[in-house]
C-alpha cells in the first residue's frame, strides 16, 4: 500500500472524512464532510502528514519560511517546521489593538519566500487571506501546499493570484481509494463527482484574451492624449501614487465613510460614493470628504448612475439635497436615454473641469448592457471626449466595436481576490484577470475591502495586485 493510501485510510478511520448529506457553512449540502481538526489527537498521523506534505513538493518549490493557515493547519506547519528545521511564521487571525499589533509573528527578512501550509482547500479564499498579510510585510508567496484539495476551484483561484497549489490528496482520489478498499457504499463516488461538477466555486470563464496589440500604451502616454482634464488628472494620480485601485465606500454612515476614506486614502486613486445611502448626510459632507481627498491625493466619484433625459439630469446633478456638482470630481450615467443625457451633464460639469464615465457594461448577472448597447456607449464617448473620460466596463478586451481611444479610462467593478459572486447577482473577477485578461485600467473594490478585518492592509494588497497587473501588461 502506498503512503498516500495509508494516510487516506487512517483519515477515514479516525472519522476526519465522512460521507452522507451535510449542510456546509455556505448553506449548500455536500455528500462529504472533512474535519481535519481531529488530527491533533493522533500524533503519529500528524507527523506522517507533515512529512508527506514536504516530500510531495516538487524541487521548484523553494522557500525560506513556512506559515500555516489558522487554525487547523497550525499544528501541521509546526511539525513541518520542527522536523525539517525550517523557521515558521504565524499569521494572527485577530489583530490585537494593544502591544505590537502585528499581523505576522516571527522573524523574517523582506523578500524571503514563504510556503503556505493548509489542511483543506475549497475556493482558496483562506490561503489568500493568509497570503495577503504575508505579502504586505514584504514576503514572497508563490507556493502553497494542502493536505486535501476539494477540487472546487481553489487551484484556479490561487493561480490567478500568483500562487501554485500543491495538493497532496485530491478528493476524487481519496474517494476512489476508499471505494477500492471497500470503505464506502455504492453510489457515493458518483454522487461526489456530480456534486463537484455542480459546485465549482470558480467559473473559469471563457475570457477572451486581449487582442494582441503592438504596444500597450502606459498611463503617461495616455494622459498626454486625454481631452478631459479630470481624465488627465486621474492618469497623473495613478502614476504618482502607483495605484489603480478605486474604493467603493459603500458603508452605512457618512461618519464611517469619512473614517475609511482617511484610512484607505494612501492606497487609492479614486474613492467611489453612493451618497444616497448615507442616513447622516449633511451639507458639509462634500467639503469634509474633499479635505481628505486633497490630503491623500485621490479623486471623488459619485456613482449616481444618472439615467434621465438631459434637462432632468442637469437639475439632479446640481440641485437637491446632495449638490453632487459641488464636491464630486467624477460622475457616471447610463446611456439608455440617448446622447442628450451627456449633453445635459456636460453643460454643468465641463465648465467646472469635471469628468464623466459612461456605463458601457455592468458586472451583474443577466444585465442588458452588452453588444450594440456597449458599442453605442463607445460612439457617444468619442463624440464627447472633452467631457467623457472613460467607461464603467467589465471586459473591454472583448469589445467588437473597433478601437476605443486610449485616452478613455476603463474602471471595472465586481473585483475580489477570488472569483465568485454574491447572492444578488454580483459577479467577481480577480484584479489580475480584470487588468490583464479583460483589458481594464482601474479595479473598483467594495466589500472585498470594507468587510475585511483590516481594510487599510487589505486595500494595500489589492493595490499591489492591481498595479503589478498593470506593469505586467505594459511590459508584454
Ligand atoms: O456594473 C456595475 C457598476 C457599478 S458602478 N456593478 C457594480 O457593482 N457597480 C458598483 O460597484 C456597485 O454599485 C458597488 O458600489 C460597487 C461594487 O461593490 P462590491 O462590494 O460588490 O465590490
Amino acid at each position: 500500500m502506498s503512503s498516500m493510501e495509508s494516510l487516506i485510510l487512517q483519515l477515514h478511520d479516525i472519522g476526519a472524512v465522512k460521507f452522507g448529506n451535510f449542510k456546509l457553512k455556505s448553506g449548500i449540502y455536500s455528500p462529504v464532510y472533512i474535519d481535519l481538526r481531529l488530527i491533533v489527537s493522533y500524533p503519529s498521523l500528524l507527523t506522517q502528514i507533515s512529512q508527506t506534505l514536504i516530500s510531495s513538493l516538487p524541487p521548484s518549490a523553494t522557500f525560506d519560511v513556512v506559515c500555516g493557515v489558522p487554525y487547523t493547519a497550525l499544528p501541521i506547519a509546526t511539525v513541518v517546521s520542527v522536523s525539517n528545521n525550517i523557521p515558521m511564521l504565524m499569521r494572527r487571525k485577530e489583530i490585537k489593538d494593544y502591544g505590537t499589533s502585528k499581523a505576522i509573528e516571527g522573524v523574517f527578512e523582506k523578500d524571503q519566500t514563504c510556503l503556505i501550509i493548509e489542511d483543506l482547500v475549497t475556493s482558496g479564499a483562506s490561503v489568500l487571506e493568509t497570503a495577503a498579510p504575508l505579502r504586505s510585510v514584504g514576503l514572497k508567496v508563490s507556493d502553497a501546499v494542502v493536505l486535501i484539495d476539494r477540487q472546487q476551484g481553489g487551484r484556479e483561484n490561487l493561480a490567478e493570484n500568483g500562487i501554485k497549489l500543491h495538493s497532496m490528496i485530491m478528493l476524487t482520489d481519496m474517494v476512489r481509494v476508499l471505494k477500492e478498499k471497500g470503505k464506502i457504499e455504492e453510489g457515493v463516488e458518483e454522487n461526489l463527482l456530480k456534486f463537484l461538477a455542480e459546485n465549482r466555486m470558480v467559473s473559469v470563464p471563457s475570457v477572451e484574451k486581449p487582442k494582441p496589440s503592438p504596444k500597450v500604451l502606459g498611463f503617461k502616454e495616455r494622459s498626454e492624449i486625454s481631452r478631459n482634464p479630470m481624465g488627465k488628472k486621474l492618469f497623473e494620480i495613478m502614476m504618482k501614487k502607483e495605484t489603480n485601485l478605486c474604493l467603493a465606500a459603500d458603508v452605512g454612515t457618512a461618519a464611517e465613510l469619512l473614517d475609511i476614506a482617511d484610512k484607505v486614502g494612501p492606497e487609492i486613486c479614486v474613492l467611489k460614493t453612493h451618497v444616497d445611502i448615507l442616513p447622516d448626510f449633511t451639507s458639509d459632507f462634500g467639503s469634509k470628504l474633499r479635505a481628505i481627498a486633497d490630503k491623500h491625493n485621490f479623486l471623488i466619484f459619485e456613482d449616481r448612475k444618472f439615467a434621465d433625459i438631459g434637462n432632468t439630469v442637469t437639475m439632479q446633478y446640481e440641485g437637491g439635497v446632495f449638490k453632487i456638482l459641488e464636491w464630486a470630481d467624477i460622475i457616471n450615467c447610463h446611456i439608455i436615454s440617448g446622447p442628450g443625457i451627456v449633453d445635459g451633464l456636460k453643460l454643468k460639469g465641463l465648465p467646472r473641469g469635471k469628468g464623466l464615465l459612461l456605463l458601457a457594461e455592468m458586472s451583474s448577472a443577466g444585465n442588458l448592457a452588452t453588444g450594440d448597447y456597449t458599442a453605442a456607449a463607445v460612439k457617444i464617448a468619442e463624440a464627447h471626449s472633452d467631457f467623457v473620460m472613460g467607461f464603467i466596463s467589465v471586459n473591454p478586451a472583448s469589445w467588437k466595436c473597433g478601437d476605443v481611444s486610449p485616452s478613455m479610462i476603463h474602471a471595472t467593478p465586481g473585483v475580489q481576490m477570488v472569483k465568485g459572486g454574491d447572492a444578488l447577482g454580483q459577479q467577481y473577477n480577480t484584479p489580475h484577470s480584470v487588468i490583464t485578461e479583460r483589458g481594464s485600467d482601474i479595479i473598483i473594490v467594495g466589500r472585498g475591502i470594507i468587510k475585511a478585518e483590516k481594510p487599510a492592509e487589505t486595500a494595500h494588497e489589492y493595490r499591489l495586485q492591481g498595479w503589478k497587473a498593470y506593469l505586467g501588461k505594459c511590459s508584454q
